[in-house]
């Protein structure tokens, strides 16, 4: 219990409070954020801040399999949208990239990695509700195959915005 009292008697202890509030505040983004289900791990989920009337946001993440068994991203729901799903960027005959619906989820091979990112998997969120606004993180649920159902949390960047410092690779090109 705070006695409130306390704090008026002894100004320097609110002040301490306020700066270690403040330090939190700034830690916060750059701390790898983790969500586990079984022998998965799901680190940092983010997503961009849209243009005013957008109608799809992306949605962008890590997945780890630590198992010994291959698991499946079946599908995916957010209050932001009506409907989210899982789409890969491809050339198609004429050079442009286009993207299209992963067919029957995506694999997350047994002692793998997947990486969603720009230009690569994502999570696409059509038919915007509730737009992603920048600093403000919205929640989702990822459903596996055999992991079941994992809620995690999307950080939200500004436009223009890349991955979030902590994403090592998510911002490597080539190779
Ligand atoms: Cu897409």
């Amino acid at each position: 219990m705070v006695n409130s009292r306390a704090f008026a008697r002894f100004p320097r202890i609110g002040t301490l409070a306020v700066a270690a509030a403040a330090f939190m505040a700034l830690a916060a983004p750059a701390s790898a954020q983790e969500f586990k289900a079984g022998d998965l791990t799901v680190e940092q989920p983010w997503s961009r801040a849209t243009p005013a009337g957008a109608q799809v946001a992306a949605g962008y993440m890590v997945i780890r399999n630590a198992g010994s068994a291959p698991d499946r991203l079946m599908a995916v729901e957010s209050g932001i949208s009506g409907k989210a799903e899982i789409h890969t960027m491809a050339v198609d005959d004429k050079g442009v990239m286009t993207m299209r619906m992963v067919e029957g989820g995506l694999e997350i091979p047994a002692g793998g990695t997947v990486e969603l990112k720009p230009g690569g998997y994502h999570l696409m969120f059509i038919g915007l509700k509730a737009p992603p606004k920048e600093g403000e993180p919205f929640a989702a649920t990822l459903s596996f195959e055999k992991a079941g159902p994992v809620a995690v949390e999307f950080a939200v960047t500004g436009m223009a915005g890349g991955a979030p410092a902590g994403m090592g690779g998510a911002m490597k090109h080539g190779g």
